[in-house]
Formats: structure tokens, sequence, C-alpha cells
């Protein structure tokens, strides 16, 4: 390269740091390959949804970008709690996340595990397709990530291979695996359970020999990933939280990409995150039951709570719910309770 060639890419160079711009194309070359990270694989509306994500890119960029999808969070060593983290420093290009696996480092995203603040999709929907989730979305971008997508895993519901649960008390002592951040075990310590928390490889051998007696996760895991076979009989509906999914892509990565490609994955993200929301809410309520209707062809009890039960649950966990909307931030909170008023 001749000198003035030279300094004319510097300062090309050098105006774009300054500027905050992307870099040229040219100065990170596309990848042979992208890989995407997620916890559940394709038998899972979460898999199935990065999966079609992955697809949808291939056929709208005409295979200039290819994406990989590792699940059981293996580029992580199934830790879960680091995704986000190696997402950031580039380990991981892409992925599809629960809020509560990136709730160590987001401490904002522990909104949805507020007990009993969402009580229905609806209330999801006003979180997440609102301000709420617009200011998740700009906290995201100023953490090295560029998020596209809201989708779903959905409300958790609590099971165990003991008894029925329709009081906290029936919680008691009961050896409860949760997962990420510390307010699971705040909230299930406030309920006198005894939770610890492990990875959801861990989770499921852990049932199995009786090492914890429950766990909580959405319907749609709790059928595919059988837990019936690993001793959860009783199973109580109580949806006291819930948790969205985020379609992110590492900034580094977004930005080696013409706006072009840019634009495909961007719309990708949004088509594939509207059809696994879809299939995360299918089959587990009143109208359209089929999901519930199978869990209990299994053998397992299915308890559903009245309004004066779930009230039960709500009181004894309020105390967490105040400390932790401290945490969350109080505007953030105050923001969301209004907007599920109106939804
Ligand atoms: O570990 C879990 O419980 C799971 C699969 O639901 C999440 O990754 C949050």
């Amino acid at each position: 390269m001749k000198k003035r060639q030279f300094s004319a890419l510097l300062a090309g160079l050098c105006a774009s740091f300054a500027l905050g711009l992307p870099l040229p194309a040219a100065a990170a070359p596309y990848k042979d390959e992208y890989k995407l990270s997620t916890v559940l694989g394709e038998a899972f509306p979460w898999g199935w949804g990065a999966k079609r994500w992955a697809d949808l890119v291939a056929e709208k960029t005409q295979g200039r970008i290819k994406i990989k999808v590792y699940p059981g969070t293996s580029l992580v060593s199934g830790d879960q709690t680091k995704e986000f983290t190696a997402l950031r420093q580039g380990i991981i290009d892409i992925a599809v996340g629960s809020t509560i696996n990136w709730s160590p480092q987001v401490k904002e995203l522990n909104l949805f595990a507020l007990p009993f603040l969402m009580p229905d999709h609806k209330a999801i929907d006003a979180l997440t397709h609102g301000r709420v989730g617009k200011k998740m979305f700009e906290l995201l971008a100023e953490r090295d990530v560029v998020p596209l997508a809201w989708g779903e895993n959905g409300f958790r519901e609590v099971s165990n291979s003991k008894k029925p649960i329709r009081t906290p008390d029936d919680l008691k002592g009961l050896k409860m695996r949760v997962v990420g951040s510390p307010l699971f075990l705040a909230t299930f310590s406030a309920l006198g359970a005894n939770p610890t928390q492990m990875s959801w490889a861990d989770a499921q051998p852990a049932m199995a020999t009786g090492a914890v007696d429950g766990q909580e996760n959405p319907l749609g895991v709790f059928s595919a990933a059988k837990l019936h076979t690993v001793g959860q009989k009783h199973l109580t509906l109580w949806g006291y939280v819930a948790d969205p999914l985020i379609f992110v892509v590492n900034k580094n990565v977004w930005n080696s990409w013409t706006p072009e490609d840019q634009k495909a994955v961007a719309e990708a993200a949004q088509q594939a995150a509207r059809e696994e929301i879809a299939r995360a809410r299918a089959g587990i309520s009143a109208g359209d039951d089929a999901l519930l209707k199978e869990i209990a062809a299994n053998g397992v009890t299915v308890t559903t709570l009245t309004e004066a039960e779930r009230e039960g649950f709500r009181k004894a966990t309020a105390g967490v719910y105040k400390e932790w909307a401290g945490k969350v931030g109080a505007e953030l909170v105050k923001q969301a309770e209004e907007d599920i008023a109106k939804r």
C-alpha cells in the first residue's frame, strides 16, 4: 500500500472510532459460520426458535451468513449464567437467552422474576412491547450486544415429587432446584422451601436421584424434558414469574455485516421470535389445553389455585418483591406496574 493510501485509511478508521461509527466491513471479514447459544434444544419452543432464526437468516442472506445452534449452553460448558459474559467477549456470536440467565450481569432483567408481577400473557406483552422492553434493549445495547427481538420461555410452574402444593406451607422444607439470579433463592426461602441453585444440565440428574424434590419451569419445558420420568408427579399452576427470551447478536459481529444483511438478520429474528412465542403459549390455557391434558395423562397431578390461594403465595413473597424492586430500579418497576394495569 502506498503511503498516501495508508494515511487515508488510517484517517478513515480514526474518524469511524471518533464518531462511534461501525468500522468498514472490510475491517472484519465475515466468518464461515457463527455460533448461536441456547439452553434448550429443538424439542423445546426455545431451541426451535433459535433454529428457525438460523434457517431464516441463511435464506434471507442467500447463505452469506451461516449460523450453527449450540444448545445446552455448551459454549460455556453448560453454565448458563456465564452466557452473557461470553457473548460480550465474543466467545459466543449470537444467542437466544433467558432474562433469568443474563440477570446476574444485567440486574434490570430481574424485573420479570419479581414474584406475581405479571398475571397473564398480556402483561408480558405490555412490558416487552412497551417502554419497559425498549429500556431493557437500550441497557443491553450499552453492553456490547445488539438486541433484536423478544421471545418467550414462559410462565414457570412449580413441580415436585412429594405432594400437591396449594399453600406456602406445602413448600416447607422441600429441596427445590432454582436457576440464575439470587432473587430465586430469596423467593423460595421466603416460602419456607430449601432452594439450591444449579444449572439445567445438573437439575435433571438431581431430580432423578432425589437430590432435589422439585423445580420450576414452563409447562412446555416440563413436557418436552419429560420431567414426570424423573419423579415430578405434582405440578401446581401458580404463574408466579415468566421469563422472556431475547434474540441478540454480539456488537462486533453485527458491525461486520453490511446494512442489507443486518436488516435480513433483524427481520429473521422478529419472525422467528413471533413464531416461537406462539409455540411457547400453545396448549397451556383454558381454551387450548392439549399440553396440560398430555401432562395429566402421564400421571401428574395438576393443581390449579383459586385466587385466594394464589394470594397466599403473593403475600408470602411481598417482602422479596419490595426488596428486589429496589435492586431492579424503582422507576422501571413503577412503569412496569402502570403498563400492566393499563393492558
Ligand atoms: O434452567 C432453566 O430452568 C431454564 C431452562 O428454564 C432456563 O434456562 C432459565
